[in-house]
């Protein structure tokens, strides 16, 4: 299989997470793709339209996008552990929890976009949107900082905490664990997970020259 793939795209770190958990991460070969939303990446192109990271292609050369999309195939690939979980509790929990991270690394990833545009270009209100999503956020994730502890390891968890990892990454600054105490405990251990350690972000970032041209 071939990934297009970053190693500070979060989303790429989704399905590596995954592939790690699953004893998959050595049949993946890995191709670096740069992508982002100014520059449309035209090889990449050929098998996702939306020049998007991560895109799998499998086996049998079919493009597959969507990081989420992408570690339900590779659970199909290697059944246990169970990521995917079945019973109806846990799946629906799992599930929310799947939505809850990629809403907020989507809204984290248009916040930092917003950031990065020229001072006097950047839109204020949409800034200070995106300070309070975020606050509502964690504190919504706090309420259930227990129950994510005390459930089998699943995506669910796997997008919270890569959502939490990028916010580390791109937003250090703003220091969110005081605020929430066992959503921070449960952050710990996830950051202890070998597949989590693997896939360490390295931010080799390159501001693109296009964002400076008046
Ligand atoms: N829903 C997609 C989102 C993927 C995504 O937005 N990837 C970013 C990198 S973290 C990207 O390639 N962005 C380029 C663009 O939007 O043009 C997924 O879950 O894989």
């Amino acid at each position: 299989m071939i990934l297009h793939w970053s190693p500070r795209s979060p989303f790429v770190r989704k399905v590596m997470i995954c592939a790690h958990e699953l004893g998959l991460a050595e049949r993946i070969e890995k191709v670096r793709s740069v992508t982002n939303m100014l520059l449309p990446n035209e090889p990449l192109m050929q098998f996702n339209p939306w020049s998007k990271i991560p895109t799998l292609i499998t086996d049998e050369g079919q493009a597959m996008i969507d990081s989420d999309v992408i570690c339900e195939y590779l659970n199909t690939l290697q059944r246990a552990p169970q990521l995917h979980p079945d019973g109806t509790t846990e799946k629906w929990r799992c599930l929310r929890w799947r939505a809850f991270g990629n809403e907020m690394l989507h809204a984290l990833i248009l916040w930092r976009n917003e950031r990065e545009r020229p001072k006097d270009k950047a839109l204020a209100p949409l800034m200070t949107a995106f300070a309070r999503k975020l606050e509502a956020g964690l504190i919504a994730l706090e309420k259930e900082s227990a129950q994510l502890s005390s459930t089998p390891f699943s995506v669910g968890h796997i997008a919270i905490g890569t959502a939490l990892g990028y916010l580390d990454l791109r937003f250090a600054e703003l220091q969110w664990r005081q605020a929430v105490p066992g959503l921070s405990a449960w952050n710990e251990a996830f950051k202890g997970r070998p597949s989590v350690r693997a896939t360490e972000p390295v931010d080799d970032y390159v501001r693109p020259a296009i964002l400076d041209q008046p």
